[in-house]
């Protein structure tokens, strides 16, 4: 596949509801997708990057440079087999995974298309369904939290996660768990404590979590481990997860016993592959993170989550909690047992809105091999 043309371009979408985390509020997406062009065909990806530089150094000002000076140079004009061939090509290039992930993607995608094949089957997937939870960031007040999280298992989803930090967490779970005492509840802090809050920590013990997320800083994995040992909670990596050597790493340490897989956090399918193999041998359960995307990155998202060791349910979850309307077509939907069916047409089985998007684009740029 020759690459003969790459466009470049961001989205703006305001979500049905803000996002809050333990560093921020979101209340508006700037999205960054990306086309590839081949003999007629086009693969598209989705950045992950976000509107400021908090869940990590990437963001989108960040990587549109990136993409311009680096990343679209190194493949337009190449003929490429596969996305697999994509990491060498960008490998002198430090860090910018998120960038280097969404270039690598819509090559996959295109490969797909073109092949007329599932995504998922090209990925090595066999789940013909897969299951969701879901993400529920910090509210304003518990109330309203406890409202979320009903309307969620009233919509079917099989594990609810909430957001933590200090101020709001143990006070939390505790309404949570006196009102759900047997629901899959899990927790994100998103690097919010550090081993000086090791006895506070230690009181989330009694609420019988499935994992505890991040609890430490995002580029550690040895204070991890040593947390660990102190907690009979499975801790779950995120953050500190950036390729195949990090999640060995935590694996031979026993810093966690969870990971959660985000495809543009490590650079790509390949990595992420990888990183799904690398856990299925230490007998580590991986899931599929989301990082707040629209329909693009949420299809591919949910090709990932058809391999075999993708089994818990991941953070994959319908397009209708974040959008009044998506950028594909038919919008991802969940079953009413939390269930997404997986498509076995050609590419993700989700047809981006070309006239939507176009109205969305806030700036877009083109470039073309000679
Ligand atoms: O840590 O998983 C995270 C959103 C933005 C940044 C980081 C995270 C998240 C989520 C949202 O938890 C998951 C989703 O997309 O539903
Ligand atoms: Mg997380």
């Amino acid at each position: 596949m020759k690459i003969e043309a790459i466009t470049l371009r961001e989205i703006r979408m305001p979500l049905v509801h803000f996002f809050e985390t333990s560093f921020g509020r979101t209340y508006d997406r700037r999205i960054l997708l990306l086309t590839v062009h081949s003999g007629g065909a086009e693969g598209w990806s989705e950045s992950v990057v976000g509107e400021n530089p908090f869940y990590s150094s990437e963001w989108i000002d960040s990587a549109w440079p990136t993409f311009t000076t680096y990343l679209i140079p190194a493949l337009l004009g190449k003929n490429v087999a596969s996305g697999r061939e994509c990491p060498s090509l960008v490998a002198k290039i430090r860090a910018h995974r998120m960038a280097k992930a969404a270039l690598e993607n819509a090559v996959w995608e295109l490969e797909s298309v073109q092949k007329q094949q599932p995504l998922w089957k090209l990925l090595g997937g066999t789940r013909r369904e897969i299951a969701c939870g879901v993400s529920i960031g910090i509210q304003d007040s518990v109330e309203e939290l406890l409202e979320k999280i009903q309307t969620e298992l009233a919509a079917g989803y099989r594990r609810i996660k909430v957001k933590v930090k200090p101020g709001w967490d143990v006070n939390v779970l505790e309404r949570i768990r006196s009102r759900w005492a047997d629901i899959t509840l899990s927790c994100d802090a998103n690097s919010a404590y550090t081993l000086d809050h090791l006895e506070h920590l230690r009181k989330f013990e009694q609420f019988n979590l499935l994992m505890i997320e991040q609890p430490l800083w995002d580029d550690d994995i040895y204070y991890h481990a040593r947390l660990q040992k102190e907690l009979r909670t499975s801790i779950c990596l995120d953050e500190s997860i950036v390729n195949a050597r990090s999640a060995a790493f935590a694996a031979e340490s026993r810093a966690c016993r969870i990971v959660n897989i985000k495809v543009g956090r490590v650079g790509g399918f390949t990595e992420a592959l990888k990183i799904h193999d690398v856990c299925q041998s230490h007998n580590i359960p991986v899931w599929c993170g989301g990082m707040l995307e629209a329909g693009i990155g949420r299809a591919q998202n949910i090709a990932l989550s058809t391999l075999s060791n993708f089994s818990l349910p991941g953070d994959v979850s319908a397009s209708k909690r974040y959008w009044k309307e998506d950028i594909v077509d038919p919008e991802i939907e969940v079953s009413p047992q939390g269930m997404i069916a997986i498509s076995s047409a050609p590419g993700t089985g989700y047809r981006v809105k070309n006239d939507l998007i176009e109205k969305l684009t806030v700036r877009k740029e083109t470039y073309r091999a000679q």
